[in-house]
């Protein structure tokens, strides 16, 4: 086997983005010790009480989806949508029954108290588990779905689990509550970066979502057949809840949690699910997923991100426009996105903002920037002058009303019922405008030259000038860059002594218009 939570262990410690923690660690410290190296993902080696090590924030970074995917930072979007182009069925033939090395089953057996659950943030209602992949097949037609959802500890085999936003897997606890009948599930716990990834990419309804997983991964999901349930999970899985959700339907209070903006979402009423067993590989790892808190932007909400770049990038080429890269900033919650284009047609710019800000299948961003592809996304600095220099407010901010929410977790949003507004920034140089003036001032190149350590004499300075004169003289209107660059293997201040007897004797003038030098005495026949 090759991708599995160990590996993806590995190379983020290769890779210098693992925090290692060798010495025990009380389960009640392990969320702050998290947050304390929120640039890294935190390994807890030992966790007291537990036998059990602790993975979390391992897939908090662009950084780690790029290595994950094994690519560039930058083109992460074209290599997610070609693992996702290329779908790979899962193997049911395999042997390897991995995540099944120990089990323990029956509800009565079951004791979630023995897996490290964490509280993560002060005011969680109980500890939650955040990492799992919840697999579950739709009850009408046997297709596939994967989803992470936040799980909430009740009791030893009991889990409330958060289904209220319009996700796949709450039509299909619709369709079973419909027909009277439980569903079963799989929390598939301690995975690679990648299977996070395939977990929230979502696929249109009818396609194998298993397969678009094995596309991700780049080979065949090695599944194996539940012990309890009649459902698949991939053998690599650290550890497997197998569980049902009985058909009362939204009747139990869950919450409150730190979600992902960084704030706490509000209580809700959900259903909850009855573990029935527990598997796991000997010696298993539990992995936890970051949230909220004060770093957004180092959060294991991160791997949603790709998600939403993907969406709002396909939703921007399919509207027939020229974008060149899209950034969500995971800083913002996924509120924020910045969008480079090449303008083709004057309105470009303002139909990628509409796009934008409502082509995503998430509903997000909130706020959307487009700039030309000359600015590069991915540095805020090159976006934050692209406002400043290209953009007037009154012409360029577009504000749509009555929008879909990504999510009600949006300590601002007002309702319910919610819906939002949103606003959209056209940084882009109009394109009926000259680019000139929108130029960088970039720091003068000189040529390679040798440097002049002898004083300077003033024979040599007589000489630059005449010289100087020359130059003009053939060539008519310079800059003073492109009248000294000429000049390379001469001491600099040889030539502003030469610059200096020029202007004192009224031999060159300044054009008034352009800044660039001309020879005095040819104003009239030389101007360009
Ligand atoms: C760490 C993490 C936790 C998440 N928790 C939830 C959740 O509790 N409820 C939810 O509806 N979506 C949650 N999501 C988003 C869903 O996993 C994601 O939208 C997924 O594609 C939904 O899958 P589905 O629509 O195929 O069921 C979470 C995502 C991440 C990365
Ligand atoms: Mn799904």
């Amino acid at each position: 086997l090759v991708e599995d939570l160990r590996s993806w262990i590995s190379s983020l410690d290769a890779a210098g983005m693992l925090y290692r923690v060798s010495t025990p660690a009380d389960a009640r410290d392990i969320s702050r010790i998290i947050s304390e190296h929120y640039q890294q993902a935190t390994f807890f080696e030992n966790v007291s009480e537990y036998r059990i090590p602790v993975l979390a924030n391992s897939v908090s970074s662009r950084k780690m989806i790029a290595l994950a995917l094994g690519c560039g930072e930058r083109d992460i979007l074209q290599e997610y949508l070609s693992r996702i182009s290329n779908p790979i069925e899962p193997s049911s033939s395999s042997d390897s029954r991995l995540c099944q090395e120990e089990t323990v089953i029956g509800s009565d057996r079951v004791d979630l108290t023995s897996l490290p659950i964490l509280l993560q943030h002060e005011f969680d209602g109980a500890p939650y588990i955040s990492a799992g992949i919840v697999v579950a097949k739709d009850p009408m037609t046997s297709d596939y779905n994967v989803g992470i959802y936040r799980l909430m500890f009740r009791t030893k085999n009991e889990l409330g689990i958060n289904i209220t936003a319009p996700h796949r897997l709450r039509w299909f606890y619709q369709k079973a509550l419909d027909m009277g009948r439980p569903l079963e599930v799989a929390v598939c716990l301690g995975l690679h970066a990648l299977d996070l990834l395939a977990a929230v990419t979502g696929v249109p309804e009818g396609k194998d979502e298993l397969a678009v997983w094995g596309g991700i991964r780049k080979e065949p999901l090695q599944m194996v057949k539940c012990k309890t349930l009649d459902l698949y999970v991939p053998s690599h899985a650290e550890i497997v809840l197998e569980a049902t959700m009985q058909p009362t339907g939204w009747t139990e209070a869950e919450g409150p949690y730190g979600e992902f903006p960084g704030t706490y979402s509000g209580m809700r009423m959900n259903p909850v699910m009855k573990v029935q067993a527990i598997t796991t590989r000997s010696r298993p790892i539990y992995q936890s997923a970051t949230h909220g808190g004060k770093h957004l932007g180092n959060t294991d909400f991160f791997v949603i991100v790709p998600q939403i770049e993907l969406s709002i990038f396909q939703a921007l080429r399919h509207a027939g426009i020229d974008a060149k890269a899209v950034r969500v900033l995971s800083s913002s919650a996924g509120m924020v996105c910045y969008v480079s284009i090449s303008s083709r047609t004057k309105g470009d710019s303002r139909n990628a903002l509409y796009v934008a800000l409502s082509g995503s299948r998430q509903n997000f961003p909130k706020y959307c920037v487009v700039v030309d592809s000359d600015i590069d996304i991915f540095d805020d600095q090159q976006v934050l002058w692209a406002i400043a220099t290209r953009s007037q407010p009154k012409e360029d901010v577009i504000i749509l009303e009555g929008m879909r929410i990504p999510s009600s977790s949006d300590p601002s949003l007002v309702g319910p019922p919610y819906s939002m507004s949103k606003m959209g920034l056209d940084a882009t140089i109009p394109i009926e405008m000259s680019r000139m003036k929108f130029e960088f001032s970039k720091t003068p190149n000189f040529p390679a030259h040798r440097t002049v350590d002898a004083p300077r004499n003033s024979e040599d300075s007589e000489r630059i000038a005449r010289e100087i004169q020359k130059k003009l003289e053939r060539e008519g209107h310079l800059s003073f860059y492109e009248i000294i660059k000429d000049f390379n293997d001469e001491s600099y201040r040889s030539i502003l002594t030469a610059w200096s007897r020029l202007r004192e004797s009224s031999e060159i003038s300044q054009d008034g218009n352009t800044g660039k030098y001309f020879l005095t005495k040819n104003r009239e026949t030389k101007q360009k």
